[in-house]
């Protein structure tokens, strides 16, 4: 019995397209996702704003409200919660240039607007997340905007959303690049940063995405310590990536197993989920893959974690503290992988 309770979004069964090719599978009705996300494990939903609302540029506030609470109905009827609502700033045309930290002032405040809807629904969906995955906060040219100018708009914006609802919580996705050339909020480190700069330090926190830290150049499990060191794991992406290349969302743990048990090592070690966190999923289905199989590495990707979590269970911890004390790391890292590679 895994000891963590598990959430995925609706983007991650998906029909395959890529920058370079149309859609290889057919689409799946919400409904259909949630029926098939409960049935897999999962007891928790991630969302876009407009994956709940689809239309909400050109709806008021009261309707987008009332058609939040449609999609709240179909969660209950599952018995599945929402975990967190995500503003997607990066597909209008007034944030081309990036949303919170673009150069016109009325991009800025369609960005805050957006993210104050996308407020409003996490309320109506019954949690107090709001993710903030920057996908094109940063520069294509490196001298059109100020990084000190453009960290302060984020600080700035996230202070709004703090003013706007005195319960939400802000949950920064870090990433170093993709959309954009070079992102403000990098790492746990720069949302740390951030966090701290805000008015309610507190409510500000980071979802580590295993591929974005990879795509930093830095393990996915230090960066996990890291924010857990400060209290501020608010959620996790896990997922993998075959080194510094466009980001793959791989299922986790099929590109680098040691490195996916020392991500779920730290959880659990650190008590993870106690406070009602969810281990999530960012995983994407391969374009190759067929219709019927559209929810396979979804599958697959709990079913490595919760091998992995078995193993971390297992983990002899008076063997590690005699290893550390004799220096033996030799010793100490080959039972590790004996650990992973015996039955
Ligand atoms: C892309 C991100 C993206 C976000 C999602 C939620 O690189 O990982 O999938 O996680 O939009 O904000
Ligand atoms: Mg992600």
């Amino acid at each position: 019995m895994s000891k963590f309770k598990f959430s995925v979004g609706p983007w991650n069964v998906h029909e395959g397209a890529d920058a370079y090719g149309p859609a290889t599978r057919k689409p799946i009705a919400m409904e259909e996702k949630f029926k098939r996300f409960k049935e897999i494990g999962f007891d928790a939903v991630q969302f876009h704003d407009d994956e709940v609302v689809p239309n909400l540029n050109d709806l008021s506030d009261a309707e987008i409200k009332k058609e939040a609470r449609k999609v709240k109905a179909l969660l209950d009827k599952y018995d599945l919660k929402a975990e967190f609502v995500a503003p997607r700033l990066w597909m209008d045309k007034r944030t081309i240039d990036g949303g919170f930290m673009s150069t016109k002032e009325s991009d800025r405040e369609y960005a805050l607007w957006r993210a104050c809807r996308a407020i409003d629904i996490a309320k109506e969906l019954g949690t107090d997340l709001l993710v903030l995955w920057l996908a094109r906060e940063g520069t294509l040219c490196a001298e059109s905007k100020s990084p000190v100018w453009a960290t302060k708009m984020l600080v700035e914006a996230i202070n709004k959303m703090l003013e706007y609802d005195k319960t939400i919580r802000v949950c920064i996705e870090p990433k170093p690049n993709e959309p954009i050339d070079r992102s403000i909020c990098g790492t746990m480190g720069h949302v740390m940063a951030i966090s701290a700069a805000t008015i309610d330090p507190k409510r500000v926190g980071g979802n580590l995405e295993s591929a974005h830290a990879i795509l930093a150049g830095l393990d996915p499990a230090h960066e996990i310590g890291f924010a857990l060191a400060f209290d501020k794991l608010f959620t996790v992406h896990l997922n993998d990536q075959n080194s510094i290349k466009y980001d793959q969302d791989k299922s986790f743990g099929v590109e680098n197993l040691r490195a996916a048990f020392n991500q779920v090592k730290v959880l659990l070690e650190n008590g993870y989920g106690s406070k009602g966190e969810y281990v999530g999923l960012d995983v994407k289905a391969m374009r190759t893959t067929v219709d019927e199989d559209s929810f396979k590495h979804l599958e697959n990707s709990l079913k490595i974690f919760k091998m992995l979590e078995e193993k971390a269970e297992k983990f002899d911890y008076a063997f590690r503290d005699e290893c550390v004390k004799n220096r033996d790391f030799e010793g100490l890292e080959m039972y590790v992988m004996e650990l992973l590679m015996k039955g």
